[in-house]
């Protein structure tokens, strides 16, 4: 996993250093890029194609452009006009390395950017029109961006634990889905929608993960308490379920997860191994 991890790395920084033009936005792109992400996307397409045989270098650059609107998503999202963050993944966030404009242009440019990464890749015009449809269906206004849409209207409105599930399904669920769906209209046309529902299983698990990691790393390095996000008037899966049930409902997709990949005919190890890898976080 770990050579893995460094192809993907190498071919990002190669696609953001090589084939754009030199400036602020460049290097608040590569900036982001490089700041350290788990790459847990791009994991995911090309463990898939491995599961089912397949070599995944001539689609590393489709990996590459899922982490690269992975990464506009959170520069993005980051920004005063959103969650007006100051730290990700333990850095400054785009806008306070850079400033405001320059951190709108490098989510703008990724996003962008990563059509063209998918544009260039040397393989036949129908696959590749595929998995732009997957890819941007899953990135746009029917999937990530209403996602965030919601998530915003819900900030100021209490969500229901359907409502929130919806927020997720369309928020994270769809760009951890995409790459499974990718990976099947690559090689497996006739398990794509398996290999989708699965990815939406996971993707609600992570999610909920993350709730946990959130209040439990809140109470072990800020000392807030558990469930400080009820006082933000944020729904979380905590702050609906409390921890407990919240961790009984993760480790239940978890299984959901498993018995998924057992439903499909490929080498389950590599899959199960990838979702530990997912589960298993602590950031
Ligand atoms: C601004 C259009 C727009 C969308 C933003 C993804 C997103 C939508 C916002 C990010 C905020 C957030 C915490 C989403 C939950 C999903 C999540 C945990 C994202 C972080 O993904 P990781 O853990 O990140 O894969 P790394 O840092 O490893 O790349």
């Amino acid at each position: 996993m770990e050579t893995i991890i460094k192809e993907i790395n190498d071919r990002l920084e190669k696609i953001i250093t090589t084939t754009i033009k030199k400036g602020d936005v460049q290097d608040a792109m590569l900036y982001s890029v490089m700041a350290g992400g788990k790459r847990l996307r791009p994991l995911l397409l090309i463990n898939t194609l491995r599961s089912y045989g397949v070599d995944y270098h001539p689609y590393l650059d489709a990996a590459c452009a899922i982490e690269m609107i992975h990464t506009y998503s959170l520069i993005h999202d980051d920004l005063p006009g959103m969650d007006n963050d100051d730290l990700r993944r333990g850095k400054p966030t785009c806008h306070k390395q850079f400033d405001e404009a320059t951190a709108i242009l490098a989510g703008d440019a990724l996003l962008n950017e990563s059509m063209n990464v998918i544009l260039r890749m040397n393989i036949n015009n129908d696959l590749k029109i595929h998995l732009l449809q997957i890819l941007y269906k899953a990135s746009g206004m029917n999937g990530m961006i209403y996602g965030q849409q919601q998530d915003m209207y819900f900030e100021k409105h209490q969500a229901t634990l359907e409502e929130l599930q919806d927020i997720h399904h369309y928020k994270t669920g769809c760009l951890i889905a995409a790459p499974l769906a990718m990976a099947g209209a690559i090689c497996a046309p006739a398990d794509q929608e398996k290999l989708s529902d699965l990815g939406f299983t996971l993707g609600l698990a992570f999610q909920i993960q993350d709730d946990i990691l959130d209040v439990t790393s809140d109470t072990e390095t800020l000392g807030k308490p558990v469930g400080s996000d009820i006082e933000n008037h944020k729904s979380t899966y905590v702050s609906l379920l409390g921890i407990e049930k919240a961790r009984a409902y993760e480790e239940q997709l978890f299984q959901s997860c498993l018995e998924k990949v057992y439903g499909l005919t490929f080498n389950h190890g590599l899959m199960i191994e990838m979702i530990n890898k997912v589960m298993k976080r602590v950031n």
